[in-house]
Order: C-alpha cells, then sequence, then structure tokens
C-alpha cells in the first residue's frame, strides 16, 4: 500500500467513524422517551348504536394513567427535567379515522375543585357516560351542590379539543376523580375511568387537562398545564 492511499484510507476512515457516531447519535436522539408514540390496539368490529342507529365499527383499545409528579417508571420526558410535575403517562397518542376507541385512564393523582365545574360533565363519549371504578355516570358531582366534600374532588380532566386551525372537531372531555389513596411513599389504588369515543376523519388532534394543576404560575395553568407532554398531548387519527 502507497504512503498516499494509505493516508486516503485513513481520513476516509476517520470520515465514515465520525459518519457512524454522528448518526448513532442522530439515533439516540430520535429514539428520546417523549417521542413515544401510544398505539391503540385493534380489538376487530363492534356494532355502536350512534344517534340511535346501529352501526358496525372497527374498534381500538388505549390505555394510560394520570401521575401526582413524573418519577413513574417509563415516563415519557427526555432527561426528566420535572421530576415534581403532575404528568399523564403519554403524550402522543394515534388511533385509526372511524373507529370507536375505547379509552381506559387510571388516575393516581390527588386532586382539589376544578375552577370550571362545566369540566365535571362527561361529554362526546358513546352514551354520553363514563364508567368511575365501574361505576356508569354522565358526570363526576356525587354531592349536587358541594364540591367541598373530597368525594367531590377531581384530579385531571381529559379533554379532547379539536384540530389547530380550521380542521374537523371533536370534543370529548372527562373528568378523573381524586385518587383518595395516595400518600407521601405510595401511589396507592388509582381511579380506573373508562370510556368509548368515535373518531371522525384524519387529522391531529389536542387534549388536555382542565384542572387547574399546573402549579403556582398561571393561576395554576402554568408548568405542566402550559409545557406539552405533561398535561398535553395529541390525538393522530389517521
Ligand atoms: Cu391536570
Amino acid at each position: 500500500m502507497s504512503r498516499y492511499r494509505s493516508i486516503a484510507i485513513s481520513i476516509a476512515s476517520v470520515a465514515v467513524g465520525a459518519a457512524a457516531i454522528t448518526l448513532a447519535g442522530f439515533g439516540l436522539a430520535s429514539a428520546a422517551p417523549h417521542q413515544v408514540t401510544l398505539v391503540g390496539t385493534p380489538l376487530g368490529r363492534e356494532t355502536v348504536s350512534v344517534n340511535g342507529k346501529a352501526q358496525k365499527l372497527n374498534a381500538v383499545s388505549l390505555t394510560m394513567s394520570a401521575y401526582p409528579d413524573s418519577s413513574f417508571t417509563n415516563q415519557p420526558h427526555s432527561g426528566n427535567a420535572h421530576p415534581d410535575w403532575v404528568s399523564y403517562s403519554n403524550d402522543r397518542l394515534e388511533v385509526p379515522a372511524h373507529t370507536v376507541v375505547h379509552m381506559t385512564i387510571k388516575n393516581y393523582d390527588g386532586g382539589g375543585n376544578l375552577n370550571n365545574d362545566f369540566f365535571r360533565n362527561v361529554i362526546g363519549t358513546v352514551g354520553g357516560t363514563a364508567k368511575f371504578d365501574g361505576v356508569t355516570a354522565k358526570s363526576w358531582n356525587p354531592t349536587p351542590g358541594d364540591i367541598t366534600t373530597s368525594v367531590a374532588n377531581i384530579g385531571h380532566t381529559f379533554t379532547l379539543r379539536g384540530t389547530i386551525g380550521n380542521g374537523p372537531r371533536l370534543f370529548v372531555s372527562v373528568p378523573l376523580p381524586a385518587n383518595q389513596t395516595l400518600t407521601d411513599s405510595s401511589y396507592g389504588q388509582p381511579v380506573v375511568v373508562s370510556f368509548s369515543f368515535i373518531t371522525g376523519a384524519a387529522g391531529v388532534y389536542n387534549w388536555n387537562c382542565e384542572y387547574p394543576c399546573g402549579g403556582s404560575r398561571l393561576g395554576q395553568f402554568g408548568e405542566a398545564m402550559s409545557t406539552f407532554g405533561y398535561m398535553s398531548g395529541t390525538l393522530t387519527v389517521k
């Protein structure tokens, strides 16, 4: 091997090595935990009543959790910059268009009073109801007129809104009752909330929480409430 050729190969090797390291770095960055999408699990076809008419639609299930902090296993935030912020277990959700979505949310977080009682209501679900630890109801307000009792407290809401701009609308809102078993040392037993909704046209929809759980800033709508991925996310319908 000539001296020049050997130098050329060395330079090429370094260049290839650098490219490999760059690609590996890009791969790691791309695979950061906050990029993980929760995809609906297919359940086959089901007959669902839509506006009083029976329709056969594909169905999927989605299960996620809401936590009082971001210290839970598999938390989705890259580097977990705010371990003390409340958080959903997932931010990016993905389901097919024109499909029944059976959603289960386990709420491990405590809570308090909403600043807008509208969000006690179950809105936009199949049958207009949700199941709260197995009990079917149209809202979470077991003692009407009294929202100071702990039993009426809300931990978070799952509120699905429209797409950004003039795209299709999909409004679904379900309150997540506060977990009464949360302690300083244990998440305790979650309140299990389940409900179903039907997706429409493809698009990227937004969802967020409507319980003021975002720390002391912006009237409790700062921090976890105003940073994507903690108390908000997307539902990609495709
Ligand atoms: Cu919240």
